[in-house]
């Protein structure tokens, strides 16, 4: 794989079963990432660390999920003017998820955090994607395809329920 361009990480390998999906769009985009666990409380200093030299390390993009007291997105956007997309991760010691969600979402002025939906790590993977798309013509030209495969689906969906010969009552 060439340099990694979007960099995944997580608050505990907990989070893997949520922040895989991330990692398996990018790969079917063809998007050379990395991923590992970085810990905003229990390792704090190797998130300043690999927040503040991840654009200099080359990558363009930071997704970052986390559960519970979730920091790490918001934290890791304090280091770094890269784009940092946070996920939301229902976890263990998440009460209902919302409180990952409000953690993430509601940052103060001036360090923004691109917030997916709950457990929305596919999401956070095509967003970050699509960041990256905005300049390079390659990645746009598979996220088109992507696109264009999500129409079909649909498309497939709704003939499939025609043939069955059901009018619509409406
Ligand atoms: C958060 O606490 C992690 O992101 C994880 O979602 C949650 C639980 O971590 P473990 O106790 O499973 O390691 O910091």
């Amino acid at each position: 794989m060439s340099k990694p361009l979007i960099g995944i990480i997580m608050g505990s390998q907990s989070d893997l079963k949520i922040m895989r999906e991330s990692a398996e769009i990018l790969e079917e985009l063809g998007i050379p990432f990395e991923i590992t666990v970085v810990s905003a409380h229990r390792t704090p200093q190797r998130m300043a660390d690999y927040a503040s030299s991840a654009r200099s390390r080359g990558l363009r993009v930071i997704i970052a999920g986390a559960g519970g007291a979730a920091h790490l997105p918001g934290m890791v956007a304090s280091f770094t003017s890269l784009p940092v997309i946070g996920v939301p991760i229902k976890s263990s010691n998440s009460i209902d998820g919302w409180d990952s969600i409000l953690s993430i979402l509601q940052m103060p002025s001036g360090v923004p955090v691109a917030t997916v939906a709950l457990n929305g790590a596919k999401n956070a993977g095509i967003l970050g994607a699509q960041i990256l798309g905005s300049e390079n013509k390659v990645v746009a030209k598979k996220l088109d395809a992507f696109k264009k495969g999500l129409q079909k689906k649909v498309e497939e969906s709704f003939r499939s329920i025609e043939k069955k010969g059901w009018k619509n009552t409406d």
